[in-house]
């Protein structure tokens, strides 16, 4: 090794202890026994069995990387939140995934994007957990495990299944909008880098007066929408199961920083109770022309992480994350996940996810959590318990100000969700295709429909799927049906 050549690192145990050896166990004689006092065999083969954490139950293969937000408009009108006054700019991480494929399924498949966002702000994170579509497949919480159950694998044959997919698409008219959406050309992104982002739901925003508005958020890549036809992401799904993932870190490694513009929608308070369309309705989406797109900011993803596992799979992404000036809406769906997410990382990955690099807020944290495995931060309560006479921490209304809430009333009763003058679950759908949508990019939805459809898809599903695409768009379906050999 020439002199310039720096020295490798010595190899220690976990304790920092240097070993003997890389490369041999200690025995009795060269050939001898491996004797029971190895202890740093022992450390490498037991650290090696533990070295999973279970994989997110959906949207378990994704990248991810860190890079910041930063306002290019004034829009602290409707909001008083840290993040989105004159002049801030935030670090953030993000996160892009499939939803149904497992760690090792490929990039290519034909999905949603997840499309995380955590913003460390002065006021402690902000996630945006939102997807590549405005829309989702359902309106209701109760219904999303049985959406995604059907999108995994049977439980006999452990196996994907169009069947069961189309089964419960068409036994859900609701999902429509989205699966139309899916079935395009958003179905399949070129890469993470030429998609849109979207929170989806309608959120909350309030203004340093405490008046609030309803907000939907659109972040437009700045790389253009591209895709990639079913064909293209089938033969890519073969050769590089990994591809969108190589690219994110490929392109921020070599200097281009993926960016996207946040614009907002941005309704009047009052206008929810009798909009046309109902705006908590996460099937639904608003019109531009009804509420144009404000700007907002720019986002900008120029570091990759120094660790995959530890800043992006162990990386806790949860809508409960909203900070003063931002807060929920009646949507059915938003309100399940807020219980849903801190819970699913309390699983994954245990009760003090929150301590973790990517997790870890820049502000501080003065909560009165204590203990539990891997506790490493010590608790900045003078006292384990509030009120407390010892310099607590104690509530401050005046730093978050009243909840960002609406009045209330009534019977408590298990229904479907209020529909608006202009609500059923075709419409939009059918003006996407018919409006949106060009020949081209309408040919090629009716060649998506029809092959999934041909794949494994069957009577009566087949049939309830034709009926499904007729009511969507008359033409649309009888373009599949003719596909399909329907009817
Ligand atoms: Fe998720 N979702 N979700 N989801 N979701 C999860 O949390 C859930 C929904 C989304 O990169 C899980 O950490 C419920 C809509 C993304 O780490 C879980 C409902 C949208 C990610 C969960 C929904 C999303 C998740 C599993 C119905 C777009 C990945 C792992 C009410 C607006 C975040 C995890 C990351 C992950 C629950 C529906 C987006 C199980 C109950 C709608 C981007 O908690």
């Amino acid at each position: 090794m020439s002199e310039s050549t720096p020295r490798a690192p010595y190899t220690t145990n976990n304790a920092g202890i240097p070993v003997e050896s890389d490369e041999h166990s200690l025995t009795v004689g060269p050939d001898g026994p491996i004797l029971l006092q190895d202890h740093y065999l022992i450390e490498k083969m037991a650290q090696f069995n533990r070295e999973r954490v279970p994989e997110r139950v959906v949207h378990a293969k994704g990248s991810g990387a860190y890079g910041f937000f930063e306002v290019t408009n004034d829009v602290s009108q409707f909001t008083k939140a840290d993040l989105f006054q004159p002049g801030r700019r935030t670090e953030m991480l993000a996160r892009f995934s499939t939803v149904a494929g497992e760690q090792g399924s490929p990039d290519t498949w034909r999905d949603p994007r997840g499309f995380a966002l955590k913003f460390y702000t002065g006021q402690g994170n902000y996630d945006l957990v939102g997807n590549n579509t405005p829309i989702f497949f359902v309106r209701d919480t109760i219904k999303f495990q049985d959406f995604i159950r059907s999108q995994k694998r049977h439980p006999a044959t452990g196996l994907r299944s169009n069947d069961m997919q189309w089964d419960f698409w068409t036994l859900s008219p609701e999902s429509a909008h989205q699966v139309t959406w899916l079935m395009g050309d958003r179905g399949i992104p070129r890469t993470y880098r030429h998609m849109n982002g979207y929170g989806s739901h309608t959120y909350m925003w309030v203004n340093g007066a405490g008046e609030r508005f309803w907000v939907k958020y659109h972040f437009k890549t700045d790389q253009g929408i591209d895709f990639l036809t079913q064909a293209e992401a089938d033969g890519l799904a073969g050769q590089d199961a990994d591809r969108h993932r190589r690219d994110l870190y490929e392109s921020i490694a070599s200097g281009d920083a993926p960016s996207w513009t946040l614009k907002v929608q941005i309704m009047p308070f009052e206008d929810a109770a009798d909009y046309r369309f109902n705006p908590f309705d996460l099937t639904k989406v608003w019109p531009h022309g009804d509420y144009p797109l404000i700007d907002v900011g720019r986002m900008v993803l120029d570091r990759n992480p120094e660790d995959y596992f530890v800043h992006i799979e162990q990386a806790a992404f949860e809508p409960s994350n909203m900070v003063p000036g931002i807060g929920p809406s009646p949507d059915k769906m938003l309100l399940g996940r807020l219980f849903s997410y801190p819970d699913t990382h309390r699983y994954r990955i245990g009760p003090n996810y929150a301590q973790l690099p990517p997790n870890r807020p820049r502000s501080a944290v003065n909560s009165y959590a204590k203990d539990g495995p891997m506790r490493y931060e010590p608790s900045r309560a003078s006292r384990p318990y509030a009120p407390n006479s010892y310099g607590g921490p104690a509530a401050d209304v005046g730093r978050f100000g009243d909840p960002a809430g609406w009045a209330t009333a009534g019977e408590m009763v298990r229904e479907a969700t209020a529909r608006h003058r202009e609500d059923d679950d075709f419409g939009q759908a059918g003006t996407m295709v018919r409006e949106v949508l060009d020949d081209a990019a309408r040919e090629r939805l009716a060649s998506n429909i029809s092959g999934h459809l041909l794949d494994g898809v069957t009577r009566p599903v087949l049939e309830r799927a034709l009926q499904y695409w007729r009511q969507v768009d008359k033409d649309l379906g009888d373009t599949v049906a003719a596909k399909v050999g329907g009817g």
